[in-house]
């Protein structure tokens, strides 16, 4: 079905982009041709770049992106949007190749620059390179092998000979291009009970604390290169941290603040890290949560005994309320001499002056640990150059961006889209961001909307796991509310069902806004599949067109081979893009063989897509989740999509499990809406409803209603430990605790048949 919504441009068009997209197979061909023969001695046939230098800071800009940071805040910024949504609709494209456009406005205008990022990446990435500020520009940009059968190996290098700074990036320089900045809100801080005193905190304030907190950080020994171990609530004070290890070349491994103890030691462990900074707690939907408790905990383990600094921030410094449990807390920490301190008593030993570190394009910037499906995490490496013109880029023209725009992420810092969405897209661009600490059920269902009237959010970007649990409730928590600032709605983390699209789109944004489903991955370091707001039409729950310069390739999963759209299968990206992490820290070659070896010359997502007949790609989920029963296979993520489909069903999880006769047998987990009753009709309901929408083959043999699913901190459902329950093989769960909610696993094994049978 294709949303002929008012917001867009009127009719587009399949056959025009059926036959555009044939044109994108075509180019493809060509580029993986000369990608045999040469990737990177491409001449860069451009005009030579305008160096400006400003006399204080020896920083390089191009003309092109002092013009972006000149504009100032005016009401032309707003107008305008109306004037895209109505431009949009003319199909001539202005753009001289010299620099990148402002704005995607069209289709036709995305169609140009993306065959050109495709036939020219070195020039298409060089001018994208030319919206940051350089110590030294970049003469080479793309120098990269993902084939690990050549002698070279996999090995990937964006404008290597390039010099920046991160930090400087995302804080600095906007204040030297337009010194009104420095009055300009960066973060509003929303705190966890909505009565507690927030804070705005202008960029010229922030320069000052992340300067001083580098020097804090320098003044306990910290040095380029060092590993700084990260493990805070979603407070102001976290973007400090990052900030000021970026300005000082430290690299920063966050841990996400929910994680247990183990896996902060196994995260510490791993990089080598020296210094952890943390918080003395946190505070998440009403509960106070001990953080610094949980680093003692941690550093009483072998694993962590190289650590000799903890930096501890106040959790509300100087502020006067607090929670009883909260005080307590704070009175009860353990407190070492020589290894622990107060960061806002060191702040007061430091002065203001720190100049951001020159580090080299490709020196790390972060590690950031996503857990495999099996063994240890996996220390997932960004770097400096390429992660940030490509976050910046993504963020600019995805969300569409516009100074004075007030932008949202319910995503915290623990996870990429917190790094990349909520922390460097956004602070490169110089935007005004709502950090939330706390959950959208806390105080009530009603909590993001009352935020966003309460910010006048412009952009929202949240995951489709909060959609779901929130449209279990009345639409009335919903439309009590304003939401009249908001322009655009984001969705990341997992497929998001067409129910829960069609009700963000129509709910919370009143058929006003787009939804930008974007589909990317921690080691994607950006959005790679996703719309571009207010350029194209939508499709609930399809991500629509890969981003600039990323090229997708379909693999059949028995055979290997490649699959020529309309089709579906394993999705690969043929060829390198900036943002794409390098390596697993310290183990390279783990990295080649999880992403480059099942499909030689490719990156292997792990996840599963259907191209359809107009190039939209609809990503179909992991493909350890597709089922193989009596010969048929099955997506989970299809059965979900029907089971979803019931108006009484909030949210569901299906798997496989081992059947002597059809291979495997079919489990679902299903949690329905506030109110509704489980009863035997409704299981009968359900499994029609999937053999209606899917097929007769399509039956599935138990329909187990649970209030809760097993989610990691991030929302995702962990269907590795549904999998083992219904097996059933209990004894061998694997790591549970980085669950939110641990204890929901053993009222799933109590209420399953199969472990009973067992
Ligand atoms: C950013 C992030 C990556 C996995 C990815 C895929 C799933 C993310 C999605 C989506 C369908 C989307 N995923 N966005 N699936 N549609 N818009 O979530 O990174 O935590 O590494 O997870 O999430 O399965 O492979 P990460």
């Amino acid at each position: 079905m294709l949303l002929t919504s008012r917001y867009i441009h009127g009719k587009t068009t399949i056959r025009h982009l059926t036959l555009w997209h044939k044109n994108i197979i075509e180019i493809r061909r060509s580029a993986s041709l000369s990608n045999t023969f040469s990737t990177f001695h491409v001449p860069l046939t451009s005009p030579p770049l305008q160096i400006n230098r400003t006399s204080h800071h020896e920083i390089h800009t191009s003309a092109a992106s002092s013009a972006i940071w000149a504009s100032p805040l005016n009401n032309y910024q707003r107008k305008s949007v109306n004037t895209i949504r109505s431009r949009s609709l003319s199909t001539e494209t202005t753009w001289n190749e010299s620099s990148l456009p402002e704005k995607i406005k069209s289709l036709d205008e995305y169609k140009v620059l993306y065959d050109f990022s495709i036939k020219d990446p070195n020039r298409f990435w060089k001018m994208a390179a030319e919206r940051l500020d350089w110590y030294r520009f970049p003469t080479k940009i793309k120098n990269t092998e993902f084939d690990y059968r050549c002698e070279r190996g996999v090995d990937i290098k964006w404008y290597e000979d390039g010099i920046l700074n991160a930090c400087y990036n995302c804080v600095d320089r906007h204040i030297e291009h337009d010194h009104s900045t420095a009055q300009q809100v960066a973060l509003i801080f929303e705190p966890d009970t909505p009565t507690e005193s927030r804070h705005h905190v202008t960029y010229g304030e922030l320069l000052r604390d992340v300067k001083k907190f580098a020097n804090v950080l320098k003044k306990h020994g910290v040095k380029k290169g060092d590993r700084v171990t990260v493990y805070m609530p979603m407070v102001v004070e976290t973007c400090i941290a990052l900030l000021a290890c970026a300005r000082i070349g430290a690299i920063h491994s966050v841990v996400f603040g929910g994680f247990s103890a183990n896996n902060v030691a196994e995260r510490v462990s791993d990089c080598d890290s020296k210094i952890i900074i943390t918080s003395d707690f946190g505070v998440r939907g009403g509960k106070c949560s001990p953080l610094k408790a949980k680093i003692d905990q941690a550093l009483k383990m072998k694993q962590c005994s190289a650590v000799n600094t903890v930096l501890v921030f106040q959790r509300n410094h100087g502020m006067p309320e607090m929670k009883d449990d909260c005080a307590d807390l704070r009175s009860s920490l353990e407190w070492k001499d020589g290894r622990d301190f107060w960061v806002h008593e060191e702040m007061e030993k430091v002065n203001e002056i720190c100049e951001p570190e020159r580090m080299n394009a490709e020196d790390p910037l972060f590690i950031l640990y996503t857990s495999g499906s099996t063994g240890k995490p996996k220390g997932i490496v960004h770097t400096t150059g390429g992660y940030l013109t490509y976050t910046n880029l993504t963020f600019k023209y995805v969300f569409d961006y516009n100074p004075g725009d007030v932008y949202m992420c319910t995503a915290d810092v623990g996870w990429i889209t917190g790094h990349s969405y909520a922390i460097y897209g956004p602070m490169s661009n110089r935007a005004t961001t709502v950090i939330f600490e706390g959950v959208p059920t806390y105080p009530d269902v009603s909590r993001y909307w009352n935020i966003i009237d309460k910010h006048q959010v412009n952009i929202f970007y949240t995951a489709p796991t909060a959609i779901r649990s929130l449209m279990a409730h009345d639409d009335k928590y919903v439309t009590h509310t304003s939401r009249q600032s908001l322009k655009v709605l984001g969705s990341v983390g997992e497929p998001i069902n067409p129910e829960a699209w069609e009700w963000y789109h129509t709910v919370v944004g009143e058929k006003r806004c787009p939804i930008i489903d974007s589909w990317w991955q921690t080691e994607t370091g950006g959005m790679m599949i996703t719309p571009i707001a207010h350029a194209w039409e939508l499709e609930p729950g399809v991500a629509t067109l890969p981003f600039f310069g990323v090229q997708t390739k379909l693999f059949d999963k028995a055979t290997k081979k490649p699959l020529n759209p309309p089709n579906s299968g394993e999705l690969c990206i043929s060829d390198s893009w900036p943002g794409q992490a390098r390596t697993l820290y310290g183990a390279h070659e783990r990295f080649v063989d999880v992403y480059f070896k099942q499909y030689p010359n490719y990156y292997f997502t792990g996840d599963g897509c259907e191209i359809k007949e107009n190039g939209y790609h609809h990503i179909t989920g992991r493909v350890d989740d597709v089922l193989v029963i009596s010969g048929h296979n099955i997506g989970t993520a299809e059965v979900e999509a029907a089971l979803d489909h019931h108006d009484h069903v909030s949210e569901s999880a299906v798997v496989g499990y081992p059947d002597p006769k059809k291979n495997q047998g079919m489990y679902c987990f299903v949690t329905l809406k506030d109110d509704v009753e489980e009863t035997e009709e409704l299981r009968k309901q359900l499994i029609k409803l999937v053999r209606d929408m899917i097929g007769a083959h399509v039956t599935p043999d138990f329909i187990h209603f649970a209030p809760n699913l097993p989610k990691t901190r991030s929302g995702k459902i962990m269907r590795r430990i549904l999998r083992k329950i219904v097996e059933p093989d209990i004894s061998n769960l694997g790591d549970t605790s980085t669950l939110t909610d641990p204890s929901v696993v053993d009222d799933l094994i109590k209420k399953c048949p199969r472990t009973k049978r067992a």
